[in-house]
């Protein structure tokens, strides 16, 4: 049988060409869910979707659907991820597994294969969740985990609605959601940590994905004069908050089975030089693959602020962001990854994935599993983020070989 390869070329000038999309003068990438520049990320995805011949469908999410009906009635295999980004990200997060699962279908439609069922490549809206919490929210409302109303009135931090967003940049579909419930989900990722790449293994068949907990929190004391109040006499809400990211970080170094803890942003107020910081706001991301070692863990952060009240007499207000289970995938899909990768002649091996991802809301309405290639020193959610081109190339010729097994069209 030949060995059939994708278009790496193809595939990695779209990488470049959408990389290139949402970068601000300083050249950092930002393409935060609804923005304009989300606006133009999609736009491009969209016209090489239809070049490609498949057409376009948009639900009233946002979430886009590239669609090769081949003339099937039948539940599509879906290929999908994300095309948001962080804040100053990389340019494989989410795109590559896009980007990925469109090169696969305009490499199946020129090898002339006949699915026996349609194909949809997905790009779910906001899947990073940094402008409107929680993530994975356009994913979680297409599987029915999120309801649809919150996540359209959800806001950002100027107050304005994702719903309004959506239709200002001209992307809230009407397409009623569900309609293309999948009979199986596949996304390519890059690891986003350090473990292929430190085991010097090409790809990872990952069978599970670790549960999240977010929340922001408000820390408020009292501003006051940073030169002559004495320091028994401060309600430092800055200090405050070190506090409990010091807590965090001992809760969590060295916890087994893992637990990871960030405080990713923080914000003071009045964010003067020479006042004692009156309020402390901040977002905790606590993540670990066993649901009691997390569900341990927000207690105990709740008991840490509690005891901040009582003793400290700080008001301290907690709200719940996001709370995702851990998964785990797809035994049959997962054995197919090690397969067809092995097939390749390729080394594979099972892993948690450490991030979140669509494939985690997918996982509650049809089989779905997850293929990771390696990161460049395990960076990610960073403008360093890198794998090189032939990895990324042999991790799409991995979900081609899988895709065309699961519909049934051999390629010769
Ligand atoms: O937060 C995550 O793990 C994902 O990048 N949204
Ligand atoms: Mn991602
Ligand atoms: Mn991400």
């Amino acid at each position: 049988m030949t060995v059939v390869s994708i278009n790496g070329a193809r595939l990695l000038g779209r990488i470049g060409a959408l990389g290139a999309i949402g970068r601000d003068e300083a050249g950092r990438l930002t393409r935060l869910a609804a923005t304009d520049a989300d606006r133009l990320g999609r736009d491009a995805f969209v016209s090489w979707a239809q070049h490609a011949g498949l057409e376009v469908q948009i639900d009233c999410i946002g979430n886009l659907f590239a669609i090769w009906s081949n003339g099937q009635e039948r539940a599509p295999l879906m290929i999908g991820s994300h095309i948001d980004t962080v804040i100053d990200a990389g340019t494989l997060d989410g795109c590559y597994g896009v980007l990925a699962g469109l090169e696969i279908v305009q490499t199946l439609k020129e090898r002339g294969a006949v699915p026996d069922r349609p194909i949809v490549v997905a790009a779910f809206t906001n899947e990073e969740g940094v402008r409107f919490a929680p993530d994975m929210m356009g994913s979680a409302v297409f599987a029915g985990s999120y309801p649809l109303e919150a996540a359209l009135a959800s806001r950002d931090s100027e107050g304005v609605t994702l719903g309004s967003e959506l239709r200002r940049i001209g992307y809230a579909g009407n397409e009623p959601l569900g309609l293309l419930k999948p009979c199986a989900y596949i996304e390519l990722h890059i690891e986003q940590g350090p473990i292929l790449e430190r085991e010097g293994v090409e790809i990872g068949a990952v069978d599970s994905l670790q549960g999240i907990s977010w929340q922001r929190i408000i820390i408020g004391g009292e501003a006051n004069h940073a030169g002559t109040t004495p320091m028994t006499m401060r309600h430092d809400a800055g200090h405050a908050a070190a506090r409990v990211i010091e807590f965090l970080n001992r809760l969590a170094v060295g916890s087994s089975p893992h637990l990871v803890a960030t405080v990713g942003s923080l914000s003071l107020a009045p964010n003067a030089i020479n006042v004692v910081p009156g309020e402390a706001t901040f977002t905790v991301d606590m993540r670990s693959p066993d649901l009691s070692v997390l569900a341990e863990a927000e207690k105990r952060l709740a008991a840490f602020l509690q005891d901040m009240r009582d003793r400290d007499g700080f008001s301290i207000a907690e709200t719940q962001l996001a709370r995702t289970q851990p998964v785990r995938f797809e035994e049959g899909m997962v054995r197919l990854i090690e397969r067809v990768a092995q097939a390749r002649g390729m080394s594979v091996r099972r892993m948690t994935s450490g991030a979140g991802h669509d494939a985690q809301m997918l996982a509650a309405i049809a089989p779905t599993a997850m293929i990771f290639v390696p990161s460049a020193g395990g960076i990610s959610h960073n403008p360093r983020e890198h794998t090189a081109g032939i990895q990324l190339v042999a991790g799409a010729n991995v979900l081609l070989d899988m895709v065309s097994e699961m519909i049934s069209a051999p390629l010769e």
